[in-house]
């Protein structure tokens, strides 16, 4: 091979050198780096060219091509660094996470607990700090533990018809009835526990009433202590801290007023202080008014016999209280009946997050 022969080595630059700087990418950079520098590439076969030249041919093609090799190397990894950067730079911009983005809510975490479950929830994590367990029992109950072992008289106005569901007559004269209260359940668990005893009873209730305040099921709380020595102070404080940690007050005045019912002796209806002279609004723990939210009283001595327990041996107190009431009061809800009504606007309204306990035990709300 004669030097004449070499092909035009500018050109060949100029042409390898624009390919480099056209290629879109590393994968289009490497096929410019093949046909230029692979093992059959345009450079390579004119490096293999030089074993076959005269020692003065190969003195300037020698270092001509060589330089052209190096120079070529060079610019493909310029080129390469170059293409990187500009792909790394190209994913954060594309890949770019704002991580002041709020979480988006899935499905399930859509879904919202009824205001009567979330205040069950709340009652009972307070009750269950002062000791108390929860008890339960079935909606459909009998005479005995629902009206007899509390000590209504036959003929007592909450036994009639007009006030109570009874299920039809059964062959041998009995009827069940709807549960009236949930005291029927004290009554069971005062049958099968010994003393002491600290159970609430949380559930449903049906009267046969319906009207602007009230719905033919509602929902109770009842509570039972049962010791030789439980006394009215005892039960005062109780209501007291549950009044303090239910509405998130350090403080509430309450009153107890003589009242009366079959089961208890004495009987007290309590009051807790609030104010209500702003419209639409009540504040606990303030001001000059007063709301009516629970009834209580010494378990009556024929009760206490009814459920097998001695009353010269054991004393108790109790109280009961409207839990779709207190849900109303505390958070602000104007109207009963929408409680039963199922319309998922008005839960996605007044309903609360799984998980979110707005109460003294669980973490005060905001
Ligand atoms: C109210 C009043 C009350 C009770 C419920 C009770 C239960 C047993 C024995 C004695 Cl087994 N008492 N429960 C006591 C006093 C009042 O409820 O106004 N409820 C909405």
């Amino acid at each position: 091979m004669s030097v004449a022969a070499l092909p035009d080595l500018d050109a060949l630059e100029r042409e390898l050198s624009a390919a480099i700087a056209d290629a879109a990418d590393e994968a289009g950079l490497e096929a410019v780096r093949i046909a230029a520098l692979g093992k059959k590439g345009s450079v390579s076969e004119l490096l293999k060219g030089l074993g076959a030249m005269s020692a003065d041919e190969r003195k300037t093609a020698g270092p001509a091509i060589n330089g052209l090799r190096d120079r070529l190397n060079e610019a493909l990894s310029a080129r390469r660094a170059d293409l990187k950067a500009a792909a790394l730079a190209q994913r954060l911009e594309t890949e770019r996470v704002d991580v002041t983005l709020p979480v988006r809510e899935t499905p399930a975490e859509l879904g919202r607990v009824h205001p009567i479950s979330q205040v069950i929830d709340e009652l009972t994590a307070i009750f269950a700090d002062m000791g108390f367990s929860v008890a339960e029992g079935p909606d459909i109950e009998d005479d005995f533990h629902n009206f007899t072992a509390l000590n209504f008289p036959e003929g007592h106005p909450a036994r009639e018809m007009h006030d109570t569901f009874y299920l039809p007559t059964k062959e041998d004269g009995s009827r069940l009835v709807l549960r009236t209260h949930t005291s029927p359940v004290q009554v069971r668990t005062m049958l099968a526990k010994k003393p002491p005893i600290r159970v609430i009873c949380p559930g449903r209730t049906y009267r046969s009433d319906s009207d602007q305040t009230h719905t033919p099921m509602f929902h109770q709380v009842e509570g039972l202590v049962i010791d030789k020595g439980a006394n009215l102070g005892h039960l005062k404080w109780i209501l007291e801290e549950f009044c303090k940690a239910f509405f998130e007050v350090d403080n509430v005045k309450m009153r107890f007023r003589p009242s009366f019912f079959p089961f208890t002796e004495p009987s007290m209806e309590v009051d807790i202080q609030c104010d209500r002279s702003r419209p639409g609004e009540i504040r606990f723990g303030e001001g000059n008014d007063w709301l009516e939210i629970l009834g209580c009283g010494m378990v009556h001595p024929n009760v206490l016999k009814n459920c097998g327990l001695d009353p010269d041996e054991y004393q108790g107190f109790a109280w009961g209280m409207g839990i779709d009431r207190i849900a109303m009061l505390k958070y602000g809800m104007p109207d009963l009946r929408a409680f039963f009504e199922a319309d998922v606007r008005w839960l996605s309204h007044y309903g609360f997050r799984p998980l979110d306990f707005p109460t003294l035990a669980g973490g005060l709300s905001a």
